[in-house]
C-alpha cells in the first residue's frame, strides 16, 4: 500500500483510543484532523462531482429465493435473493463506488452511518463509512435479531448487540481503521451485511437504478473503485475538473 507509512501505527492508535472513549461516553476534541489521518480537511472551493452509474453486463443469474428458517410467521417463508439487484436498464444496486487514494478533501460526516434490520434483512445492504464513524443499529422488526460486526478479513468480532424488539436503537463507533465490516444476524443465517470503512468520505452506495454522486471532489486525477459483493470490484481513472460534472459508467460482470 503507498499510503503506509511510519506515521500509520499512531494514527490507529489514536484512532482505537477516541473510539473506545466514545464507548465510554466521554467526547475528546480532535485537535487537528491531519494529526489523526493522512486524510487532510480542506474548504473545497469550486469542486466537482462524479455523476455516474454501475451496469451488470451478462445475464444475471436466476437467485434463489432465500429460504426463511426462522421466525417464518413474520419473515415469510421465502425472501427475494439479494444477490443482483437490477433494474430494466442493466443499473445495479447496493455497488460501493469510492475514491482511492485521495489526500485531501471535504470534512467527514457528523452523523451516524445508519443499519436497519427490516424484515429480517439489514438495510442498507452495503454502505461506506469514514474511520471511527458512529454507527446506529436499529430494528423495525418483531423478532430478536442479533448485529454481528466482524473484520472481513480476519473474521474477528468488533461487536455483537442483540436487537430484542421493535423500535430499540444502538449507536457504538466503527473501528478506527480503515477495513471492509461483513455484518450477519447469528438468529438469521441469511441476514448479512457489509460496511467498508475509508479514511475519508468520498464514497456512494448505487440505488435502485445503479446510479451514484460523489459531491465537492477537489479537482485531480483519481481512481475510482466499485465494489459488488457478487460481482467483485474494478477501478476505473477520473479525471475531475473544478465545477464540472464529470460521468463516470463502469460495467461489472455478473459471475
Ligand atoms: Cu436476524
Amino acid at each position: 500500500m503507498s499510503n503506509e507509512n511510519s506515521a500509520m501505527p499512531v494514527v490507529r492508535r489514536s484512532l482505537r483510543l477516541l473510539s473506545g472513549l466514545a464507548m465510554l461516553g466521554i467526547t475528546a476534541t480532535v485537535a487537528s484532523p491531519s494529526a489523526l489521518a493522512a486524510y487532510e480537511v480542506i474548504t473545497v472551493t469550486n469542486g466537482g462531482t462524479i455523476d455516474g452509474v454501475v451496469t451488470l453486463t451478462g445475464a444475471k443469474p436466476a437467485g434463489v429465493p432465500i429460504t426463511v428458517t426462522k421466525n417464518q410467521d413474520y419473515c415469510g417463508a421465502t425472501i427475494a435473493n439479494p444477490d443482483y439487484v437490477v433494474d430494466a436498464s442493466g443499473g445495479l444496486a447496493d455497488v460501493l463506488v469510492y475514491l482511492k487514494d485521495i489526500p485531501k478533501g471535504k470534512a467527514a460526516p457528523t452523523e451516524p452511518v445508519l443499519l436497519d434490520n427490516q424484515h429480517c434483512m439489514f438495510v442498507p445492504r452495503v454502505t461506506g463509512a469514514m474511520v471511527g464513524q458512529m454507527i446506529k443499529v436499529s430494528t423495525a422488526d418483531p423478532v430478536l435479531h442479533n448485529t454481528h460486526l466482524q473484520d472481513a478479513a480476519t473474521n474477528a468480532t468488533i461487536f455483537n448487540v442483540a436487537m430484542p424488539f421493535k423500535g430499540f436503537t444502538v449507536t457504538k463507533p466503527l473501528p478506527g481503521n480503515p477495513e471492509m465490516i461483513n455484518i450477519k444476524c447469528d438468529a438469521h443465517e441469511w441476514m448479512h451485511a457489509w460496511i467498508k470503512e475509508l479514511d475519508h468520505p468520498y464514497y456512494a452506495t448505487t440505488d435502485a437504478s445503479g446510479h451514484f454522486t460523489l459531491k465537492d471532489v477537489p479537482p485531480g486525477n483519481y481512481t475510482l473503485v466499485a465494489w459488488h459483493e457478487t460481482a467483485g470490484e474494478k477501478s476505473a481513472p477520473v479525471v475531475v475538473a473544478a465545477g464540472k460534472a464529470t460521468k463516470s459508467a463502469i460495467m461489472l460482470a455478473a459471475k
